[in-house]
């Protein structure tokens, strides 16, 4: 079932390396550390602010319950859609286009996986706990037509776009998320919807998920069109768990 995987590339930027909003905790977390006199070379913008991504990256202070995540955004920003109205439209070469609300997806049969996170800059946040519908159940109820080969992904930040190919999509491992790290998912991880691919690099896993385009042409994301492949493949993990 798996695609091939091809090599990875080394060159580009940093796929979340844009300027980074890290939780309270971590800001307060870092401050801790200057405090007791360990030299991170940390850039602090203000105490409840913004800290350097690289720096975070650095430093890995680990968030309870938010294990070793760091919050990524192309914009700057991150948008807050509200769960009671929220919409993921899939259209295109479908037979019935859809706009699920929340509660459309939470009627739906359920998948839970267990699997890693793991941003191709090389933090890996193991055995994380997803929850939501299985892509391809989504499309099975739109019902994709013949011609279809490939998915595009559309973010609420108005930004970021991602894609797979059909075959990719159909995998038992790819989930329209609602609830990650055992609860609903946050405006700062993407919430209400993102995009959960295990098999590959943290950038297939769009956040803010809005729309899903059925279509016959693989366009390439934004940290793709930026030097990283569009096959995202990591290769050589763990296998998922899925929860029964
Ligand atoms: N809309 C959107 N989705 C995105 C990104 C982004 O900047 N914007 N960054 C990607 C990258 S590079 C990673 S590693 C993960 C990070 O997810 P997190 O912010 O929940 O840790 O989101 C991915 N999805
Ligand atoms: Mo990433």
């Amino acid at each position: 079932m798996a695609e091939q995987p091809e090599q990875q590339s080394s060159r580009g930027p940093v796929p979340g390396a844009k300027p980074v909003h890290v939780g309270r905790r971590t800001v307060l977390g870092i401050l801790g550390l200057a405090a007791v006199g360990i030299a991170v070379g940390a850039k602090v913008d203000n105490a409840l602010g913004s800290v350097s991504s690289a720096v975070s990256n650095a430093i890995g202070v680990p968030l309870p319950g938010d294990a070793d995540f760091r919050y990524y955004t192309i914009t700057g920003s991150y948008p807050v859609v509200p769960a009671d109205t929220y919409e993921l439209t899939v259209d295109g070469m479908v037979r019935e286009p859809l706009r699920l609300s929340l509660a459309d997806l939470r009627s739906m049969k359920r998948t839970k996986l267990v699997h890693q996170f793991q941003c191709v800059t090389g933090w890996i946040v193991p055995g994380v706990h997803w929850e939501g519908v299985l892509l391809s159940d989504v499309l099975e109820r739109a019902g994709v037509t013949p011609e279809a080969t490939a998915l595009r992904f559309f973010s609420a930040d108005g930004a970021y776009t991602e894609s797979l190919t059909l075959s990719q999509a159909h995998r038992p491992d790819i989930l329209v998320a609602d609830k990650m790290l055992g609860t609903n998912v946050t405006a700062d991880h993407g919430g209400p919807v993102r995009l959960y691919v295990a098999p590959m690099y943290g950038y297939k896993s769009i956040k803010w998920l809005n729309r899903i385009e059925v279509t016959n042409v693989v366009v390439p994301g934004y940290w793709e069109d930026n030097g990283y492949p569009v096959n995202a493949w990591i290769g050589g993990s763990a296998p998922v768990s899925v929860v029964p």
